[in-house]
């Protein structure tokens, strides 16, 4: 059983840990223990910020399974310690909006000196999880960047002293530092049609039994990873059964700025937008199911009427129980009959 998911970070990597709890206590419909997962991560988020290169999505992912992320933050170590901000700010050396904790300094030291040394951005996130992943999951995890070549998301936002009106910022200055709070009037995907698919990319959605779409932002997560020239084709065409799990919940994300995001591009913000955003294979799209909150149980019809298959039901990942039992619809929901 060879299982798929294209992920972002928190929400991904909060699905990915139901996932794996499912398919380890065999409580997942028709999936063996011995299921391996290959997780595509969203790589347009990432930064250079004081000459290391960091990869917030994959990280998140890396930390996530591998126990070491701090659970309340989403984000960097547990136990984390701030000495290089707080010797950055003496320095007065911006920007200091981003904090890289320092045990999270080492791991983009790691990543920055191997990139310096020529290798790609696949086979550096592969010596990383030698450390987080290997010893949990053998071979039964993988993770890959959605494309080795560097794609970075920027917003262009109002700003009344630039002659056009607007001006650029990298998306981590979006969220971080705005905390999205002005309007994303244009997303711009540097460098993503220019991308092409890391090693393996392709092989994992057109050789899977099963491609999931985990409750990650739909734009700025898996978007990106469906903008990747040749995903898309990959997913339409694979024999794998594809089904995604909405992020919005009674018309609001649970956290972040999936919101900003959907409004940015024109889609309605629910479990119904996005869904239809996605869209049915059966039409161009990419979806064989759709998992809505039991508190959108009323958008099944209309999603069904557009040709996706949608069941409602519980899509708060509480914890990795309940995330499993998420993860059991969402299968049964697209098993084959
Ligand atoms: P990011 O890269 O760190 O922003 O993480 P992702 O893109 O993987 O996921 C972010 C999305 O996860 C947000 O849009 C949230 O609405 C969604 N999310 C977070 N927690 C939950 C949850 O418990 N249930 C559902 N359905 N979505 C969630
Ligand atoms: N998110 C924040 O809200 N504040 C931060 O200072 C911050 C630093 C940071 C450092 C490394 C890293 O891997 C992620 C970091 N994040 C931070 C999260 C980051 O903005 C993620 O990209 C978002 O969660 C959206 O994907
Ligand atoms: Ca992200």
């Amino acid at each position: 059983r060879n299982i798929t998911v294209l992920s972002g970070g928190v929400g991904g990597a909060r699905f990915l840990q139901g996932l794996l709890r499912g398919i380890a206590d065999g409580s997942l419909p028709g999936v063996s223990p011995d299921a391996e997962v290959t997780v595509v991560a969203n790589t347009a988020d990432d930064l250079w910020i004081h000459g290391l290169k960091v990869c917030p999505d994959l990280d998140t992912v890396m930390y996530t399974l591998g126990d070491g992320i701090d659970v309340e933050r989403g984000w960097g170590h547990a136990d984390e310690t701030w000495s290089v901000m707080e010797e950055l700010r003496a320095y007065d050396v911006e920007p200091t909006w981003f904090n890289l904790g320092d045990r999270d300094v080492a791991t983009h030291l790691v990543r920055t000196q191997m990139l310096d040394a020529g290798y790609p951005l696949s086979e550096v996130t592969e010596a990383l999880c030698r450390r987080w992943l290997l010893p949990r999951y053998g071979h039964g995890v993988r993770l890959v960047p959605m494309t080795d070549d560097r794609v970075e998301t920027h917003v262009a936002i109002a700003d009344p002293d630039s002659p056009s009106g607007r001006r650029v910022v990298h998306f981590q200055e979006y969220w971080v530092r705005l905390r999205a709070s002005v309007p994303a009037e244009l997303l711009v995907f540097v460098g993503l049609e220019e991308s092409t698919p890391a090693r393996g990319v392709l092989d994992a959605i057109t050789g899977a039994d099963l491609v999931i779409l985990p409750p990650s932002n739909p734009v700025v997560s898996v978007g990106t990873i469906l903008g990747v020239p040749g995903v898309r084709e990959a997913l339409v065409r694979t024999s794998a059964r594809v089904v995604g799990i909405s992020p919005i919940i009674g018309g609001q994300h649970v956290r972040g700025m999936a919101e900003q995001m959907l409004t940015s591009i024109g889609v309605e913000v629910s479990a119904a937008g996005v869904g239809l955003h996605y869209g049915a294979r059966t039409s161009g799209g990419v979806l064989d199911g759709w998992l809505v909150d039991s508190s959108d149980s009323g958008s099944v019809g209309r999603l069904a009427e557009a040709g996706i298959p949608t069941a409602a039901v519980p899509l708060w990942m509480s914890d990795p129980q309940t995330t499993a039992r998420m993860a059991a619809a969402a299968i049964d929901l697209v098993r084959a009959p």
